[in-house]
């Protein structure tokens, strides 16, 4: 823990980074994967298991925050950390992103977007400026810049518009956040899957001496070797000294191959909202529980796992938790899922410290592919 927002590389094996980003809340052990609170809960967990698991930092969202239940609100009841119990650090986004996926978007334009709220249809506005001034108010750690993502495939005009717009809105989120030396503000290259803009992106961001920096735009309708070549190019314009996080970003195989690349986090729905849908995430690959083969198998998902949902529950009752839609069925491959992930990274954090991270993902792999028969 450090009065100010500092990111400090411990170890390099290849391009693979082990580092440290600490902040006055706490430390971030990276790679690191931030599981998703969009509206203040990671659903269907306690955030004591969520810590227990080894999580040095969660995400919240912007969007849903300011609908529900309003950033004024939040600050009144003592911010957000209070509010819902996490004492470690938060990492906010923008807003940006889940006004184009959750809302009717109504116009967007230099000045910010307009949208409909998808709780009660009442039409609001975010400019870059607002965006930052909610996030501060939830007393967000690590504040994103909004930006506008376009959704693969799109029109080369239609990715450099939207880049280049959100390039002005980094120089104007900047202002906005102005020096607050516990807390940081990340910009986020866009580009969609054209080269030269995403070069042009990130040498521009990097021009604004921001504290981290954000690949956006990415995992978004585009094959995983398309996303993993932006990766590349993308990286190599990326200030080397602070933390590169990839939003929204992924399944194990992408975090795996991401890392590899040079990112040092990530968040995803993935183990949270698929667990909720009966899909486990283990050593041995995915396990689908809806599916009957299951309906009689005694052994638990994974014996040598120290989660208790891993460990002590048969696939048999699971099976039957997930078909009759009991909510515990849910939490217990919710908790099955984030511990796999955050083993992973444990894992991957590990293999960088002793060089050995090419092997400890080709063995990751081979288990991923050997199945769990
Ligand atoms: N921008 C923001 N949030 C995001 C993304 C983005 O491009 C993505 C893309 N995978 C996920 N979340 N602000």
């Amino acid at each position: 823990m450090t009065e100010t927002f500092q990111f400090k590389l411990l170890a390099t094996d290849g391009k693979a980074r082990r580092g440290e980003v600490s902040m006055p809340r706490g430390t971030i052990r990276t790679p690191a994967f931030m599981p998703v609170g969009t509206v203040g809960t990671v659903k269907a967990m306690y955030l004591d298991q969520v810590r227990d698991l080894g999580a040095d930092i969660i995400l919240g969202n912007t969007y849903h925050l300011m609908l529900r239940p309003g950033p004024e609100r939040v600050a009144r009841l003592g911010g957000l950390h209070d509010l819902i119990r996490w004492p470690h650090p938060i990492l906010t986004d923008s807003g940006g992103f889940q006004v184009m996926s959750l809302s009717g978007l109504r116009k967007l334009d230099e000045q910010g977007v307009t949208f409909k709220s998808h709780v009660d249809g009442a039409l609001h506005h975010m400019s870059p400026e607002r965006s930052i001034e909610i996030q501060g108010l939830l007393d967000s750690d690590i504040q994103m810049q909004l930006d506008e993502c376009v959704a693969l495939p799109a029109s080369p005009t239609e990715i450099e518009r939207a880049m280049e717009m959100s390039l002005r809105w980094a120089e104007r989120c900047k202002v906005a956040f102005g020096d607050q030396p516990g807390k940081a503000m990340f910009g986020i290259v866009q580009g969609g899957d054209i080269p030269h803009l995403r070069v042009r992106s990130a040498q521009a961001l990097a021009g604004l001496d921001l504290k981290g920096y954000a690949i956006g735009g990415l995992a978004v309708g585009e094959p995983q070797d398309v996303m993993l070549d932006m990766i590349d190019t993308t990286i190599p314009h990326m200030p080397f000294e602070k933390p590169r996080y990839l939003m929204g970003v992924g399944t194990p195989d992408d975090m795996l191959k991401s890392v590899a690349r040079g990112i040092d986090m990530f968040d995803c729905v993935m183990p949270t909202r698929s667990g909720r849908h009966g899909l486990a995430f283990t050593r041995r690959g995915r396990i689908n529980l809806r599916n009957a083969r299951h309906a009689e198998d005694t052994r638990p998902l994974d014996e040598e796992s120290n989660c208790p949902a891993a460990r002590d529950y048969s696939r048999a009752y699971l099976h039957h938790l997930i078909r009759a839609n009991e909510s515990l069925g849910g939490m217990l491959l919710t908790w099955n899922n984030l511990s796999y992930y955050q083993d992973l990274m444990a894992g991957i954090r590990k293999a960088i410290e002793a060089g050995r991270f090419a092997d400890f993902m080709a063995e990751t792999q081979e288990n991923w592919a050997r199945g769990d028969v």
